[in-house]
């Protein structure tokens, strides 16, 4: 890539973001952690921010892919992802069970502009980055996918093993 056509990404990525500045303050907004308030999940729960035992940096790109897209944990770990967007459209980071991401991106192709901000998920604009602390209750095989309307079907999903 040119210096002048990356200045040009640059700009054009900064135009979206400002089209979506309403939005993206929403679904930006910090979660605050409540213990209270923490719903168990067939893959896992809320982690508290206190107690995050590990950080793994994920990049999501506009080949509709992660970096990792296979991560490995240990049962009862609370992890941080910090999720980079390297690309020039929104991109996120939706932690479940195959089942219920497959279920959750047909959804998505329906009702394209659901929003939903719930703890196990980050919403990221091109060129930000966001959050994600998850503690992983339960052994198994989960994802973390991209529910934006075409991306999941593209491929943009990841593996979670909790050993
Ligand atoms: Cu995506």
């Amino acid at each position: 890539m040119t210096k002048l056509s990356a200045l040009a990404f640059a700009a054009i990525a900064f135009a979206a973001q400002g089209a979506h500045a309403h939005g993206d303050d929403d679904h930006a907004k910090h979660h605050t952690y409540d213990a209270g308030k923490v719903e168990p999940t067939d893959f896992g729960q809320e982690g508290n921010p206190k107690k995050v035992g590990k950080t793994i940096k994920v990049d999501m790109a506009d080949n509709m892919r992660f970096t990792p897209a296979d991560v490995s944990i240990k049962r009862g770990e609370t992890v941080k992802f910090v999720v980079h967007n390297r690309g020039r459209v929104l991109h996120e980071m939706v932690l479940g069970t195959p089942q219920a991401l497959k279920e959750h991106a047909e959804l998505m192709k329906k009702f394209p502009d659901m929003e939903h901000a719930d703890a196990n998920m980050a919403h990221v604009n091109p060129g930000k980055s966001g959050e994600i602390v998850w503690q992983f209750t339960k052994a198994g095989e989960f994802q973390f996918a991209c529910l934006q309307p075409g991306h999941f079907e593209a491929g943009m999903v990841g593996k979670v093993s909790v050993k």
